[in-house]
């Protein structure tokens, strides 16, 4: 393995004093993942030996409101303006964005003439299926590599830090939108009471806001500890949601569960004098989280024992059956595998490379661990005898696509929520 040089980085990044939503400042910390670098970090060749950035990973929760969250926040610009993650290499993903896309429209009673902005538009998967639908589109995200390839497909997308300027300037130039979406992003901002007046700037008074993130109760039962990283600020559970919606004259009116990335809300808010109902749904998921004890300490204790628990369970496999003298690769560069294997010190020792289907990855290297990383397709000319599932949470699209791969005996070993082999 390279030596990885661990710099822990002072400048710039900053220690939470106040939760993000309430800005109390009783916060409780439960769980240290150590230092280790961004998870989107990917190295060059040439690059294998600089000195990497290594950055604290701690995690607390907020004792007045109980969003969980992370106690540094990294500057965005150092992880989002070039990214390398993109939602379309994804079956799942995009029959994902296609069903959510028919659901808000109709949610929101939207005509063709209306503007639907997504915010962390990404490679703009989710807004072509909009466009597909005839609404008129608008993406906005950071990631310069990506907004310039999305542009080019045909997906108008301005390259900004989403945030109440940028909500005000985007509804000056484009008008009120009746659907604003943000998936998987809302979660990576640290200004949150910014982005939901940007917000507030850009929503028609009968639109609706619909984001998405990962469940933190999920996130808690499934123990699902590598989608803690540093993109990941905020871990929603939705009674600190309807707190914040509350401060700034919207209702959450609809909250509905979805399966991906390990188990996701779907939140749709609107503004309180809008003529949008208030769904039974949403109070139920404040009783689970009252009955799945977010507001005890004990709770987040308990996660943090079961982390480290299956960090040894992991680790004396892979090196029991690395003695045994089986070969071992990834399967999956995704961002919570770098963490699953920077806080699991997993390294070329243990795996021999990583196949991605991403091909801004192929040629690189995981950040921190030096993993290198490969297409799929290598794994059609060799038969390593595990593959360790680093993105669990498409585990079924992975391995029915492997399927040539397990009929000549290749294995996959499955982390989440608890060790198993497949
Ligand atoms: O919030 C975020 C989630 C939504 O996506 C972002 N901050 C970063 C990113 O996290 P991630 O990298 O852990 O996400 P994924 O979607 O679990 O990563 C999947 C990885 O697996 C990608 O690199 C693509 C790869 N993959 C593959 O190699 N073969 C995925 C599928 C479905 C496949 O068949």
């Amino acid at each position: 393995m390279t030596s990885n040089t661990k710099k822990k980085v002072t400048a710039k990044k900053y220690e939470l004093t106040a939760c993000r939503i309430c800005k109390s400042q009783k916060l409780y910390p439960f769980l240290d993942l150590g230092y280790m670098p961004i998870p989107n970090g990917f190295i060059d060749k040439k690059d294998l030996n600089k000195v990497e950035l290594n950055y604290p990973l701690r995690v607390c929760v907020c004792e007045n409101c109980w969003l969980m969250q992370l106690q540094h926040v990294i500057p965005a610009e150092i992880m989002f303006k070039n990214y390398l993650y993109v939602p379309s290499t994804s079956k799942t993903m995009m029959n994902h964005f296609d069903q959510m896309s028919e659901e808000t429209l109709k949610v929101a009673h939207a005509r063709k003439d209306n503007l639907i902005i997504d915010i962390g538009s990404n490679d703009g998967a989710l807004l072509s299926f909009f466009k597909k639908r005839g609404v008129q589109i608008l993406g906005i995200d950071p990631a310069e590599n990506i907004v310039q390839d999305a542009n080019k497909r045909g997906i108008r997308t301005k390259c900004a830090f989403f945030s109440e300027e940028v909500g005000i300037e985007t509804e000056k130039e484009f008008g009120k939108a009746k659907v604003i979406t943000a998936t998987n992003v809302i979660a990576h901002i640290d200004d949150i009471h910014s982005v939901i007046k940007g917000i507030k700037a850009m929503l028609h008074p009968q639109g609706v806001f619909v984001m998405e993130a990962p469940y933190v109760i999920d996130l808690i039962d499934n123990n699902e500890f590598d989608t803690i990283y540093h993109e990941h600020l905020s871990y929603f559970a939705i009674r600190p949601l309807i707190k914040l919606f509350e401060m700034y004259g919207m209702k959450v009116i609809d909250v509905r569960k979805q399966n991906i990335h390990g188990g996701t809300v779907r939140v749709y808010a609107a503004f309180e004098n809008s003529n949008y109902e208030v769904h039974p749904r949403v109070s139920n998921f404040v009783t689970e989280e009252t009955l799945k004890k977010l507001h005890l300490r004990t709770t987040y204790d308990e996660f943090a024992r079961r982390v480290k628990v299956i960090k040894q369970d992991l680790v004396s496999f892979l090196k029991r059956i690395k003695k045994e003298g089986r070969s071992i690769i990834g399967y999956g560069a995704s961002a919570k595998g770098n963490v699953l294997t920077n806080y699991c010190g997993i390294t070329t020792e243990l795996l021999n490379f990583i196949v991605d289907s991403t091909s801004y990855k192929h040629g690189k290297y995981t950040p921190g661990t030096h993993i290198p990383i490969f297409p799929e397709s290598k794994l059609e000319k060799e038969t390593p005898d595990y593959a360790l599932l680093l993105s669990w949470n498409f585990a079924e699209e992975i391995i029915e696509k492997n399927k040539k791969y397990r009929e000549r005996g290749g294995q996959f070993i499955i982390t989440i929520p608890y060790l198993k082999i497949v």
